[in-house]
């Protein structure tokens, strides 16, 4: 190969596999899906995560395929999965132990993203202050993962991607109230807060988070209303699709939330829906 082609190849892989972020979205699809906490996407799958189990669905909406015993062999107790990411043939789920609002046993689980299988665990730094894992994104350019806390928003939580060390936290300014999800791309967060109540009608919202100057503390800005859900309800995961930059978010409608747990269903509702928001880049 010449040269100038092997630099054009490493110039194009790298391209393709960068999440960008727009400015402006518009809501193109809706899917339903099984799982009611999480969302990461590559280039031919999303990866769907409910409490207690991990999915895999072409992107028509056709599920391939399911591990609803995800806490098999994993080291430490389990009944909880938040937002997840997926990375060079990998789910990271940010997995934990969850009762009446608060987390215990925090770990990075790693699942092989054919398989749906676990492969490995990041452990949780308990001296980092971090009491629950809602959701973790994946730092895809500096090899880092970022965990993210419902119960005590303040920080988010960054550990090395391949010797599993804690590294640092970062102090979000202002905190959105009751984070969901987190993804990262060219170096700024994505937060969705489930800071709408749908008792009142209220939507959720978006937040996002420039970290490229490797501060103790960051600025939260508002990103995106979402008041094109089909009824207000639990904002949950986010991604970013690295084939189309398509943003991913998973919403839940129907059940009425409290303290993190479904309690019963709204008026019209006999049980909760779960479904993947696909929102085209507009600018
Ligand atoms: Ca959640
Ligand atoms: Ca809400």
């Amino acid at each position: 190969m010449r040269k100038w082609m092997l630099v054009w190849a490493l110039w194009a892989a790298g391209t393709a596999a960068a999440q960008q972020l727009g400015t402006n979205y518009r809501l193109k699809r809706v899917i339903p899906v099984e799982g009611r906490q999480g969302v990461a996407a590559d280039a031919d799958y999303y990866y769907v995560s409910g409490s207690t189990a991990l999915y895999k669905y072409a992107k028509n909406g056709e599920l391939i395929a399911c591990n609803e015993r995800p806490f098999e062999g994993l080291p430490l107790p389990a009944n909880h999965i938040g937002d997840i990411d997926v990375w060079n043939g990998e789910i990271y789920a940010g997995i934990e132990t969850f009762v009446d609002g608060r987390g215990e046993h925090i770990q990075v689980a790693v699942y092989d993203a054919d398989s749906l299988k676990w492969r490995r665990s990041i452990d949780w730094n308990a001296d980092s202050g971090q009491v629950e894992v809602c959701g973790l994104a994946v730092d895809r350019d500096r090899g880092k993962v970022w965990m993210a806390d419902w119960v005590d928003g303040r920080y988010l939580y960054e550990y090395d991607l391949a010797s599993g060390r804690y590294l640092r936290k970062v102090h979000l300014r202002p905190v959105p109230q009751w984070q969901q999800g987190i993804f990262m791309a060219e170096g700024r967060m994505l937060l969705s807060a489930d800071d709408g109540d749908a008792d009142l009608d209220e939507a959720d919202n978006l937040y996002i988070a420039d970290l490229r100057d490797g501060g103790s503390a960051a600025t939260v800005l508002p990103f995106r209303l979402m008041d094109d859900f089909r009824r207000p309800g639990e904002i949950e995961g986010l991604a970013i699709d690295p084939a189309t930059n398509d943003l991913l978010v998973l919403s839940n409608r129907g059940a009425r939330i409290v303290l993190g747990m479904p309690r019963g269903f709204y008026p019209g509702y006999d049980r909760e829906l779960h479904e993947l928001y696909v929102y085209e880049r507009i600018d």
